[in-house]
């Protein structure tokens, strides 16, 4: 079993990004060693060049990440966990599968759909190729598993397609070069969804201020945003995601930050008074939830130099694998020297 999964380094991490990715990547971490299998977890920073960008800013947001990920539990020590511009078979691999990524499939993506049309200057090729640098990051490590949000599900399903066709196209005779992974999306909190507009998934560019709650909130603003939730008007505490959004999401997360089930968190709330009590209730849930990340995060954060000698020899571990199987690419695809 190998486990990877890639989180890029922008803005502030949020609950969504916490609770759909983050998390799961420290099970994951868990169940591998348990294993005997690897987990490898990538600060996606080439990526983040796909949209109107600072790079001044980009460096800081990629320690603020790393940092983000550490004090939520990967450990260098059970895991790989490196930069991806570190390790230069990503862009070289998602050069060759371009060869077999269809223009297409690529169109289609509802993400390129839905970040183009945020793009004011620019829609670089970059955010179009996004798929297939992301198959790149899973499929040169042979990983079998991709921790991710639901709204990843479609990438994800397309890099599949990607190693499918590969094999089929330069590996038909011989024993498949690429892994074909699976993905692994959360049962319960794979779509957080924005406070303020609960029928929209909540999101680093297009989620408001008001609507994100973000992991390394200050208890007062936790407490704020979750009391201004929006919800509905006829006071029932019950799950309905199509009828009542705003309640469900606030549900799912009480569930999630207790680590019950939905229908248990539905009947502790039983009693309530009203929509203030699962507000009040899932606050208190969620700062229990994030608390320790935060005070970890502000322990780590300030030592750079600790990060980067942690992303090194994370990069060193992930180019020992990555760079076979780029061989192996390279070989079928006649590319470079005879091995
Ligand atoms: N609302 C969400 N609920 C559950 N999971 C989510 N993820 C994102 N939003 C939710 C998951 O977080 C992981 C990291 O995402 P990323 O690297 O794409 O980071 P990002 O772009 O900063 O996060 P956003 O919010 O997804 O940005 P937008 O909306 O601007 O594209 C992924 O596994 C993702 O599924």
């Amino acid at each position: 079993m190998r486990i990877f999964s890639g989180i890029q380094p922008t803005g502030r991490k949020h609950l969504g990004n916490y609770v759909g990715a983050i998390r799961q990547y420290v099970a994951g971490q868990e169940r591998a060693v348990e294993a005997g299998g690897d987990a490898i977890f990538c600060i996606v920073d080439l990526h983040a060049t796909t949209v109107q960008y600072d790079p001044a800013e980009l460096r800081e947001r990629l320690y603020d990440t790393t940092a983000l990920l550490l004090a939520a539990g990967l450990d260098p020590a059970r895991c790989v966990l490196f930069r991806q511009s570190d390790v230069q078979e990503h862009a070289e691999l998602c050069w060759l599968l371009c060869s077999v990524t269809a223009h297409g499939d690529l169109n289609r993506m509802h993400q390129f759909k839905d970040k183009s049309a945020q793009q004011r200057e620019l829609v670089s090729a970059g955010l179009f190729l996004y798929p297939t640098l992301m198959a790149a990051d899973v499929l040169a490590y042979r990983a079998t598993e991709v921790p991710v949000g639901d709204d990843q599900r479609q990438h994800v399903e397309l890099m599949r397609d990607i190693a499918l066709r590969f094999n089929a196209r330069f590996a038909a005779e011989r024993e498949p070069v690429l892994v074909v992974p699976e993905h692994r999306i959360p049962e319960v909190g794979a779509r957080i969804m924005d406070l303020q507009e609960p029928t929209r998934k909540m999101s680093t560019s297009s989620s408001s201020v008001e609507g994100t709650l973000y992991v390394l909130e200050e208890p007062a603003a936790l407490v704020k945003k979750f009391k201004r939730a929006v919800t509905d008007s006829d006071n029932e505490i019950r799950f309905d995601r199509a009828a009542k959004p705003g309640v469900s999401n606030l549900l799912e997360l009480l569930a999630v930050a207790r680590g019950t089930t939905i229908a248990d968190a539905q009947a502790s709330m039983a009693d309530a008074r009203g929509y203030g009590d699962l507000k009040l209730a899932t606050a208190e849930a969620v700062d229990g939830l994030l608390a320790p990340v935060r005070e970890r995060y502000a322990e780590l954060r300030p030592d750079e130099a600790a990060i980067e000698e942690a992303l090194g020899a994370g990069a060193e571990k992930a180019r020992a694998i990555a760079s076979g199987v780029l061989a192996d690419v390279r070989e079928v695809m006649g590319v470079g020297p005879r091995r």
